[in-house]
């Protein structure tokens, strides 16, 4: 592998076509049971910054932060500011190198988003519908990508991700989302499309990246142990936030290839 181009031109291929890019083993054992010993004693600790289940209040979480369930942690928030390890990871030279095999161009990391440790909990967390991360973010194309780290197994019926493959580039009406740009399910079309839908199967150390226009979904954590994952969000030199929007408020960090 060369360290400036880990990547081989199959998977950036790969990668424009089904808008995302599965890399197992990416990251060490040993480097994820940090990242998971931290992650479990700040949960244990409740160390904020935090997002409850309550909070994003997605159908069946918890009412309230006093209902039962209601400090069930979604994220971690500021994982970048929050431990080392984190940091370490969000700017891994290898990692640095092949964003910017993929975007073609200097990769900057935003903090504004993902910039979290998802914790999808048995019982109370809740299951995500069908999104595109652009819905919420601000810059001058739909060209990020979202970079998510596996520090469990994940599979369907643990709240693993399930992608359409392709969907990034796919045309969809205002009429086919609901009011929180989700893909509604009672729009006939929307179901030909989550037929489409695959479940991604995931190690400890593995890696997916996603384009933020990939439609993606993830159910609940019907298992017994609590699902942990660490997300990060990059974008190329050129793409940068809008100005006065919420991408513009937090942090974006340049990272020399
Ligand atoms: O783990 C989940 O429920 C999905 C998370 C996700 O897709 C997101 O936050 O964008």
């Amino acid at each position: 592998m060369n360290s400036k181009t880990p990547l081989s031109a199959a998977q950036i291929a790969a990668f424009e076509t089904d808008g995302y890019l599965l890399l197992p083993g990416l990251v060490s054992t040993a480097e994820c049971a940090q990242m998971v010993a931290i992650t479990n004693k700040h949960l244990q600790d409740a160390v904020a910054p935090l997002e409850y289940e309550s909070e994003v209040g997605y159908a069946g979480a918890p009412t309230s932060l006093d209902s039962l369930g209601g400090r069930t942690a979604r994220r971690l928030r500021d994982a970048y500011h929050r431990d080392a390890s984190y940091r370490q990871w969000a700017v891994n030279p290898v990692l640095v190198a092949m964003l910017t095999q993929v975007l073609d161009e200097p990769v900057c990391l935003t903090l504004a988003h993902h910039n979290c440790v998802m914790t999808k909990h048995p019982h109370f967390g809740t299951a995500t519908g069908w999104h595109r991360d652009i819905r919420y973010w601000s810059f001058a194309r739909n060209e990020l990508i979202s970079v998510w780290l596996a520090l469990d197994s994940e599979t369907e019926n643990n709240g693993g991700l399930r992608f359409i493959p392709g969907s990034h580039r796919f045309a969809i009406q205002p009429s086919q989302m609901d009011d929180l740009d989700f893909l509604r399910p009672d729009v006939a079309e929307n179901q030909a499309l989550f037929a489409q839908g695959i479940a991604l199967n995931l190690n400890p150390g593995d890696v997916v990246f996603f384009h933020s226009g990939l439609f993606h979904a993830a159910g609940r954590n019907n298992s017994p142990s609590i699902k942990e994952s660490v997300v990060f969000a990059y974008h190329g030199v050129s793409n940068p936030p809008l100005p006065g929007s919420r991408s513009a408020s937090a942090e974006d960090i340049f990272l020399d290839n």
